[in-house]
């Protein structure tokens, strides 16, 4: 029998606070063994009812804590570089929300002390990898069932931003995923990122211009849109068509049931991401833990974070000067291949 997990979860808001309940309650093979939050009224409050488990105010105090043998990095992007660096010198499977971290020089330090470690510990928390629908269409594109890809439009919308959501978070928070889902569908690095502001809603706090059109293309020539729309106030929305040589194939549109009652049809929009993948964050911890009681990584890898930087580096400098900018990658080290 392989070794429970003993997690500790760094950071206990909302993204922590999830993965804490997921971990108690529905993970099989791991448990919570520590939470961490520089609000330890807050890491107290999440580990209530969870027998065993410790409340800290700082990560390395659980990093040191013999119960603990793996992490779960749930805080503000800015802080993951710090307890990554650490994680990795004690060499514990990590399981690291997205972003790896926010930049591309710092990611690629992450790259650089994980390659002297000499294996793969750390997994980034892409979990749209894991929704059912994305899996299959990723499928669908490697059987060649349906001919080459060709191309990609997706449509990536939120009813609101939290306070504090700038212009470049639509390209660092948000459109970070349609970089990793475009990585992850075309198996290829992207060369450009090109963003185009258009007409802007009335909605969007100051400093935002919502909604934002990216495009993206890949080393054999495969454009992919995005639509990012950060205040749409309707629900959140996440969907994607790919076009294939021999046909379309579309995903995550309208899910749940459809009702006819009083006179009218329809369904629910969910509310917001926790929501609306609830299921893929499921299945992608499940097989973090799965894949480190083998000694393997469960999904996207440190090298994913950084080239996922790489593309938001471009996104940023597209915004400001409306060009078709370069990503910029450093030469893939043979253990991420
Ligand atoms: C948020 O951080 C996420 O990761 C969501 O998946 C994304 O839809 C949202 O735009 C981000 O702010």
């Amino acid at each position: 029998m392989t070794e429970t997990l003993r997690v500790a979860v760094i950071g206990a808001g909302r993204m922590g606070a999830d993965h804490i309940q997921r971990l108690h309650t529905r993970i099989h093979g791991a448990e919570v063994a520590a939470v961490v939050d520089v609000d330890l009224a807050r890491a107290q409050a999440a580990v209530e009812g969870i027998p065993g488990a410790v409340a800290l105010a700082d990560a390395e105090e659980a990093l040191n804590n013999g119960d603990v043998n793996a992490v779960l990095i749930a805080t503000p992007g800015f802080l993951h570089e710090d307890i990554l660096l650490k994680a990795l010198a004690k060499g514990v499977p990590t399981l690291c929300e997205k972003p790896l971290t926010p930049d591309a020089a710092s990611a690629w330090r992450i790259v650089q002390a994980e390659q002297a470690l000499g294996r793969k510990c750390i997994q980034v928390g892409f979990m749209r990898r894991f929704d059912a629908e994305y899996a299959a269409l990723g499928k669908v594109i490697r059987s060649r069932e349906l001919g080459e890809l060709l191309m990609l439009h997706h449509q990536h919308r939120n009813p609101d931003t939290p306070p504090g959501f700038t212009n470049e978070m639509l390209i660092n928070d948000s459109v970070v995923h349609e970089f990793d889902a475009v990585r992850f569908f075309t198996g290829e690095e992207i060369i450009s990122v090109q963003v185009r502001m258009g007409k802007a809603t009335r909605n969007a706090p100051a400093g935002q211009h919502d909604p934002q059109h990216v495009l993206i293309e890949t080393q054999s020539g495969v454009l992919a849109d995005v639509e990012i729309f950060v205040n749409a106030r309707f629900g959140y929305e996440v969907a994607a068509q790919a076009t294939f040589e021999e046909g379309t194939v579309n995903i995550g549109g309208d899910r749940g049931l459809y009702t006819r009652s009083g006179g009218r049809w329809g369904g629910q929009v969910s509310p917001g991401f926790v929501e609306r993948f609830v299921e893929a964050y499921d299945v992608e911890v499940q097989a973090w833990v799965d894949a480190t009681g083998r000694g393997e990584l469960g999904g996207p890898s440190a090298w994913d974070g950084y080239a996922t930087a790489a593309c938001c580096e471009a996104g940023v400098e597209a915004q400001k000067n409306g060009e078709k900018v370069a990503v910029r990658l450093n030469p893939k080290p043979a253990l991420y291949n």
